[in-house]
């Protein structure tokens, strides 16, 4: 059997990888492999059992999960698998994403969902994060990460300018 790659991205709709994509940009940038599928809590549920039940077995170490609206995505996959499940609550229309913060971040004790901040951000950042759990295991890993963060620091100007 192949082994998966050990980050998958999972996501509730094709409508969430706009934001999802940087999450897979990060790690692209750290040479980190990761698969990325649409897996739909309410609209497929049975392949997100099926996803999150195998998911160790597959050769995963950690999963990204990122949803909209009633994102119970991330906490149902976390309730079928003990690897770290990492959320990414996706900007919604109505609600500005408060509702997918809020259904991602309030899990029950005993069912941990690592959640991240809204959109943009929350996907980078679980990104990093999920990079930074696999460090501790893959040294070279650590390295790049440090050498993601120099750069980031490097880009950051002292003196604000005028954009035109
Ligand atoms: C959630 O519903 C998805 O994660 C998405 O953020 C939201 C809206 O999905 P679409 O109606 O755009 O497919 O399941």
């Amino acid at each position: 059997m192949v082994s998966s790659p050990p980050i998958a991205i999972v996501m509730g709709s094709q409508s969430d990888w706009p934001t999802m994509r940087f999450a897979a940009e990060t790690l692209e940038a750290l040479r980190l492999d990761y698969e990325a599928r649409i897996v739909s809590a309410h609209r497929t549920p049975l392949r997100m059992v099926d996803f999150a039940t195998t998911a160790r077995d597959d050769g995963f170490k950690v999963i990204i999960a990122g949803a909209g609206g009633a994102a119970h995505l991330p906490g149902m996959i976390a309730s079928m698998t003990t690897l770290p499940v990492l959320g990414v609550p996706v900007e919604s229309k109505a609600l500005h994403g408060q509702d997918s913060l809020l259904s991602i971040v309030q899990m029950p004790g005993g069912v941990p969902v690592g959640t991240l901040a809204i959109g943009k951000a929350g996907a980078i950042n679980a990104a990093l994060l999920a990079a930074s759990i696999l460090s501790l295991a893959d040294e070279d890993l650590a390295e790049r990460l440090a050498e993601w963060r120099a750069r980031q620091t490097n880009a950051v100007a002292e003196f604000p300018k005028d954009d035109d």
